[in-house]
């Protein structure tokens, strides 16, 4: 559970850490399942359906950089999903009844791993209001070195920055951020670390430059009453997971927003990572 300090923090700038969220045990069966996932995959030949493979490697390269839906699929994430710390938790920040949304795993393998530039998640599915936290653990000890996630507090009551040029989405925040001026937190943390960041929260990271791997699951949930607004295949994709795990779906969609940008695509849906890929090569 939250201390009622957590819960000021979480509300007042945008996100909380939680040492210690998940301990050992539990720790290390889901690293162990994600060897498991992983095992026998290579950039030349991979189940796409399930991960998306590090580029900068070769085709026999067996480093992952995504697993998708780990709470869909695989067992332990599942059950960790629908666990009562976990969901406690999310309850105290949004009430009784409460959806999962969807589920990844971003691994950042040494001296490779891929930046995330800034970006705010609600900008990929919007919904009638804010009330969605996404909750990245660290399965690794992380710092700067190895790609630990920085956030610019005290930005989610804002409107949503601009991800859009053009008239179409680029994936990531597309005005200038420099992390100075924005007061940008670096938040380190050991293995079993929890963030809970709202879905309106500024947040990136940096490539891994160290010699040790930087795993993360990242978790979302919202409330039950945060209807997604439909704009196309990619609210069909997010969607397809979600599920209530406590409390009664609703029968009203709750509104706080009178507008909300749409993300458009140019050509076919692609991954955060194509996205901002693409828009840096064409910038
Ligand atoms: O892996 C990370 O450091 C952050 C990833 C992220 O923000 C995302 O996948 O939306």
């Amino acid at each position: 559970m939250f201390t009622p300090e957590q819960i000021d923090h979480y509300n007042r700038e945008g996100y909380v850490v939680y040492p210690d969220f998940i301990s050992g045990d539990d720790l290390s069966r889901l690293q162990a399942e994600i060897d498991r996932v992983s095992k026998g995959n290579t950039k030349a030949s991979h189940d796409a359906s399930r991960m998306e493979m590090e580029p900068n490697q070769s085709p026999d390269g067996s480093l992952v950089r995504r697993i998708y839906e780990p709470c869909t699929f695989y067992q332990p994430y599942r059950d960790f999903s629908e666990s009562t710390a976990l969901l406690d938790c999310v309850e105290q920040l949004f009430g009784p009844n409460l959806l999962f949304h969807y589920s990844k795993i971003n691994m950042k393998p040494q001296n490779i791993g891929s930046v995330v530039e800034w970006h705010q998640d609600l900008s990929y599915y919007p919904l009638t209001n804010r009330d969605s936290v996404s909750i990245l653990f660290y399965l690794d000890d992380t710092n700067e070195e190895n790609g630990c996630l920085k956030v610019i507090p005290r930005r989610h009551t804002a409107p949503l920055m601009s991800h859009s040029t053009e008239g179409f989405f680029r994936g990531k925040v597309t005005e200038e951020v420099d992390d100075a001026d924005a007061d940008a937190v670096l938040l380190e943390g050991s293995g079993g670390t929890a963030i809970f960041m709202s879905a309106m929260t500024p947040h990136a990271s940096a490539i891994n430059s160290s010699d040790r791997p930087r795993k993360t699951l990242i978790l979302s949930y919202r409330a039950a009453d945060a209807f997604p607004i439909h704009c196309g295949v990619m609210s069909d994709k997010v969607e397809a997971h979600s599920r209530l795990v406590r409390g009664e779906r609703a029968s009203q969609a709750r509104f706080t927003m009178t507008d909300f940008p749409i993300p458009r695509y140019e050509d076919e849906v692609a991954s955060l990572y194509d996205l901002q890929e693409r828009s840096r090569k064409s910038a």
